[in-house]
């Protein structure tokens, strides 16, 4: 048995995340998850909430809410949809707990004593009437470009001229619109990652397995122009963890905080330290999956992530791991994505752009949107969302191919040897080859599955569903019955045992559905196929068993109108 220890990039606090956000990350970490889980595999598949940063505090702004309170409310708001979407997590934690506050803290602390981290003194604006520094899109005032009177500190929106908050002219903090502004020089934390070029270099390069997109992601920031840059790791907001060394006071860094990024990847150990508290483990319980000295050494880390977040993930999380000097277990494999587009644009959370994840489900049930993200998964290149394309595989692949067997099967065998699997005949031939087949497809399935090629694991396992359809057509039980009721009772024997096999090996793509054909088959065995003739007598005959509801609703034409239409302006 092997030991998973799983992570998704942990979605911002701020809003519900899109169709696009999801298969980005969440849900493909799910899918192998189920899949590792299902192989018998120990799994510790963990997300969080990422709390902290501007936008957290600007969103609770605009919320009307004391951050704090703003966060406790989303953190339940996306783990009621990411329970909605089925999404298995072992723990679904936030990045402002108390054990990330301590781990972040100590490894900063660790940092600097392996002297990773530099105090570089800076001008920065400060409010008197707001009492603090200002980050420089707290700042707001006229553009000195093209005039206009609200551009932020860090850009115009309006000529989208790159500023610095001194070019602005009258300027003034957005939080109070106080002009009551003054430069001073304060001091800011920054982790020395070009101390750790090389480290990171041969690190990547020993990364062969990779996919392209994660490494070349890597190697741009690694190598291009000046090379990695150290980063600033403090910023001036209320909001965040407060930056210190270990349990230490840092001077001269009171009121200020970690910056976002720094926290967020720490949140996937601290994760694992809430995952124990939630279940009234001691620390060995985690530190198991997270300290190599005390048994991680033979766990296999996998991250799941979009594109834009491979950077953190190659660069400033190892550097910080790797730099403390503890026995922290790096990453051994990173999934990235591309991105998902929306029906010719993009998919925009700012501009509330595309379908979001809770109006996802007040449609449909989680397994149509998960067959369709995954089978679609933006893997080699971006892909799109069309209604159109939606609609396609949903009746095609759910409800034609996997749904109607499951039906036809179970009907007539009700109608002709009753809600038992029937107990005559014996296989020839074509039993012996549509096995064979089976056996062929199914370990493709189990490599492109160990694979994380997601894409690839949907089309086989569709294959394997038109497997059973094929054959079904060719051996026509419902013609067979009329002159050969023995062989054709063998032949709904080996149908239903298909149904209780593809429950197994459909789970991690449509738990639902795979759970409803299990319960419609009145067994609890879900054992992996191993060996597939085994498999298909899991169901001896005798065994009783129903005929489940519909699995799946085919999409009409004026449903996919209607959502066209409903989905094609904007969310506020
Ligand atoms: N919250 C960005 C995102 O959701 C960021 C990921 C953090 S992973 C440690 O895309
Ligand atoms: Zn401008």
């Amino acid at each position: 048995m092997a030991r998973h220890l799983i992570t998704s990039a942990i979605p911002y606090i701020n809003g519900i995340k899109h169709l696009g956000n999801l298969v980005g990350s969440q849900l493909p970490a799910d899918l192998f998850a189920r899949f590792q889980r299902a192989r018998g595999h120990e799994v510790l598949f963990l997300c969080s909430t990422d709390e902290h940063g501007t936008p957290a505090e600007l969103a609770a702004a605009k919320a009307g809410e004391p951050v704090a309170d703003y966060c406790a409310r989303m953190h339940k708001v996306q783990a009621e949809i990411a329970k909605g979407f089925r999404l298995s997590f072992d723990h679904f934690g936030r990045s402002s707990s108390p054990q990330n506050h301590k781990l972040t803290q100590h490894l900063a602390g660790k940092l600097y004593e392996a002297g990773l981290i530099e105090e570089v003194t800076e001008k920065q604006v400060y409010s008197n009437a707001d009492k603090r520094f200002l980050p420089d899109r707290y700042i707001e005032g006229t553009c000195p470009n093209c005039g206009y009177d609200k551009a932020r500190g860090d850009q115009c929106e309006n000529c989208t001229k790159q500023l610095d908050p001194t070019d602005l002219l009258e300027p003034r903090s957005a939080i109070s619109g106080s002009t009551d502004l003054e430069v001073r020089e304060t001091k800011h934390l920054f982790l020395r990652q070009s101390q750790m070029r090389d480290t990171l270099n041969a690190w990547i390069d020993s990364k062969t397995d990779w996919p392209v997109l994660t490494t070349s992601i890597a190697r741009k920031w690694l190598n291009d122009g000046d090379g990695l840059q150290d980063r600033g790791i403090t910023r001036d907001l209320d909001w965040g963890i407060p930056v210190k060394r270990g349990d230490e006071d840092w001077p001269g860094m009171e009121g200020k905080v970690f910056y976002v990024w720094f926290d967020a990847p720490i949140e996937y150990i601290a994760c694992a330290a809430e995952w124990a508290e939630a279940n009234g483990l001691d620390s060995d319980a985690w530190e198991r999956w997270w300290r190599t000295e005390r048994g991680a050494e033979d766990v296999r880390y996998t991250q799941f992530m979009g594109k834009d977040n491979v950077p953190f993930h190659t660069l400033s999380f190892p550097a910080t791991l790797m730099g403390s000097g503890e026995d922290w277990k790096l990453v051994d494999y990173i999934k990235s994505f591309n991105y998902l587009n929306y029906d010719g644009g993009q998919f925009s959370t700012s501009q509330g752009r595309g379908v979001f994840m809770d109006q996802a489900l007040d449609i449909l049930p989680a397994d149509y949107w998960r067959w369709w993200l995954l089978s679609h998964a933006p893997e080699s290149s971006d892909a799109e969302f069309t209604w159109e394309n939606f609609q396609a595989s949903v009746n095609k692949d759910l409800a034609d191919v996997l749904g109607n067997f499951v039906s036809r099967v179970t009907k007539f065998c009700r109608s002709k040897f009753g809600e038992v699997v029937p107990d005559a005949g014996e296989m020839g031939a074509r039993e012996t080859a549509l096995i064979d087949r089976l056996t062929t497809r199914i370990r493709a399935y189990e490599r492109h599955m160990e694979a994380m090629e997601v894409r690839k694991s949907a089309q086989e396992l569709r294959a394997i569903w038109v497997e059973g359809n094929e054959y079904l057509q060719e051996a026509a039980p419902w013609a067979t019955f009329k002159e050969d009721p023995e062989t054709a009772a063998m032949q709904i024997r080996l149908a239903l045992n298909l149904i209780r096999l593809y429950a197994v090996l459909s789970s991690p793509f449509i738990p639902d559905a795979a759970k409803t054909m299990q319960a419609a088959m009145q067994t609890s065995d879900d054992s992996w196929p191993d060996d597939v003739p085994t498999a298909l007598t899991s169901l001896p005959p005798g065994h009783a068993f129903t005929v489940p509801e519909v699995l799946f609703a085919k999409i009409t034409d004026d449903q996919r109108e209607e959502w066209q239409a409903r989905f094609s302006g904007t969310r506020d």
